[in-house]
């Protein structure tokens, strides 16, 4: 993974006399890497050591595919790792070209910096007074402000019969697209609020947590300074700069120094400790307040997956039935859309990852959880973090039915109503036997037995209501039968 001080080394050696260049090269002691180029691994393929090795050193894994991984790294590095493992294929060598940016381009984009985002935010709350609200969730390291806007109905109440539904943006800084689409389903829900489709009913029913930019402080530096930037803008104090945000979530912080790195120059640097980011702290904070959540999707980029936990290892959960099937139902409805394929399914389609949101969300609610990663494509090289304008609204339309679909599970949620086997969470088991007991028929010895819930003697609509209830209070959580 690329670190910012060799970054920031390379471009301003480029830029200013060699002098400075050198005194910058001796005040950053991790190693000299200004020949980073861009590479294609190709015995680096998902799931293999030389991938964990490789993730696990001073490389920035781009994109992995069948064909291998698309890295950045110096060419020394490369020498070492590669060397009678198959090599490397190089594919730039001169990767400034990705390096350029700046406040007022990104201002006359379709992409939205920092201070526009908070300023639609702001406005669309204006715009809806009764079904959004602003709520200042925390602050970044460098003290920037993160918000979420809330859509419901009564949007001033705490409704506990409607499930809470997370959309989390941009994790990475340089991952743009992915604050954009959360934006964009905020904003779908509020203009279609009285539409009477599924967003009006996505409105009445649910509550829609919207983070369209969890690390701003990079996606500042990303915009100005330098486009590929991927961590927080943590002062290490060694010369290296950045907290991979996600890895930094405090289930299985640091499991392993696979998908993880102790590197403080890392691109996947987990921090000193779990939740040492306020940025993270923001997620566990909203999400450990008041009423539970749901559900939780997190935006990022690249790949066109739809990703369920767990990163940390390679064990299925206890519910990888269910969410595998959730996953590849949404992948085909985002797929649907243009044709632009999704594909859904555990961490095995990318790699291995500790400390990330999905293990500390699913570890610690039991809910469902998944990592969305937008397009272009796996086979894309280094520029595919460089989502062009022209992407926003259609990444957005194919997004946009699977979100809805999420938030329509959470709300019906009649497969999820009650954990039926006591199995202390409510999963596809319990779909499964809900669906048994149903077409054995209401009045039936199984039916009364595991759906009379309020025990009156008979299956109806006062069952649904009990269940629907708790569903509410607890989510696809512990539930209390
Ligand atoms: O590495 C990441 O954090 C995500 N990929 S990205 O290129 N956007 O940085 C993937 C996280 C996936 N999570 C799991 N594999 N559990
Ligand atoms: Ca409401
Ligand atoms: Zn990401």
């Amino acid at each position: 993974m690329k670190s910012y001080a060799s970054a920031t080394r390379s471009r301003i050696g480029r830029a200013l006399v060699p002098a400075l260049c050198l005194i910058l090269a001796m005040a950053a002691p991790s190693a000299a890497d200004a020949d980073e180029v861009l590479a294609l691994v190709p015995g680096a393929l998902p799931g293999s050591s030389l991938l964990r090795h490789l993730a696990a050193r001073q490389v920035d894994v781009v994109s992995v595919s069948v064909e291998g991984a698309v890295v950045v790294a110096s060419r020394s590095l490369l020498d070492a790792i590669g060397a009678g493992r198959g090599g490397y294929v190089l594919l730039m060598e001169d990767i400034s070209v990705f390096q350029t940016s700046s406040t007022e381009a990104v201002e006359a984009s379709a992409f939205h910096t920092w201070e526009e985002l908070n300023a639609e935010m702001a406005d669309l709350a204006e715009a809806w007074p009764s079904i959004a609200s602003l709520h200042l969730v925390g602050q970044s390291l460098e003290g920037r402000a993160i918000w979420a806007l809330k859509i419901s109905d009564n949007v001033d109440l705490d409704e506990p019969g409607e499930p809470r539904v997370l959309l989390i943006g941009c994790h990475h800084a340089r991952e743009w697209i992915s604050v954009e689409v959360p934006l964009l389903i905020a904003r779908h829900l509020l203009e279609q609020s009285a539409a009477g489709g599924r967003a009006e009913a996505a409105v009445d029913g649910a509550e829609t947590w919207v983070v369209p930019m969890l690390n701003p402080d990079g996606h500042v530096f990303s915009v100005e300074h330098e486009r590929l930037w991927r961590k927080n803008r943590r002062n290490n104090g060694n010369g290296t700069w950045g907290v991979d945000l996600n890895r930094n979530y405090g289930y299985m912080w640091g499991h392993d120094d696979e998908g993880s790195s102790p590197n403080p120059g890392s691109g996947t640097y987990r921090g000193p400790s779990p939740f040492s980011e306020p940025e993270t702290r923001v997620i566990r904070d909203l999400m450990s307040t008041g009423r539970h959540f749901s559900a939780v999707i997190s935006y990022h980029n690249f790949s066109q997956l739809v990703l369920h936990p767990w990163g940390y290892t390679a064990e299925p959960t206890a519910d990888a039935s269910y969410f595998d099937w959730l996953a590849a139902s949404m992948a085909a409805m985002i797929t649907a859309v243009h044709g632009v394929p999704y594909q859904g399914g555990g961490s095995d389609l990318l790699y291995g990852t500790n400390g990330d949101s999905d293990d500390w969300v699913y570890g610690t609610f039991r809910i469902p959880t998944f990592t969305i990663e937008l397009r272009p494509g796996p086979n894309n090289g280094y520029d595919g973090f460089i989502s062009p304008p022209s992407d926003i609204q259609p990444t957005f339309e194919e997004n946009l039915p699977a979100a809805l679909w999420l938030i329509e599970q959470a709300m019906a949620g009649l497969p999820l109503q009650g954990d039926l086997n006591t199995s202390g969470r409510v999963d596809g088991i319990d779909l499964g036997h809900f669906s048994r007991t149903f077409g054995a028929g209401a009045g039936s010895e199984l039916w009364l037995a595991e759906a009379d819930f309020d025990g009156n003697g008979v299956v109806d609509g006062d069952d649904l209501a009990v269940l629907s209830f708790f569903f509410g209070v607890y989510g696809w959580g512990a539930l209390p039968f």
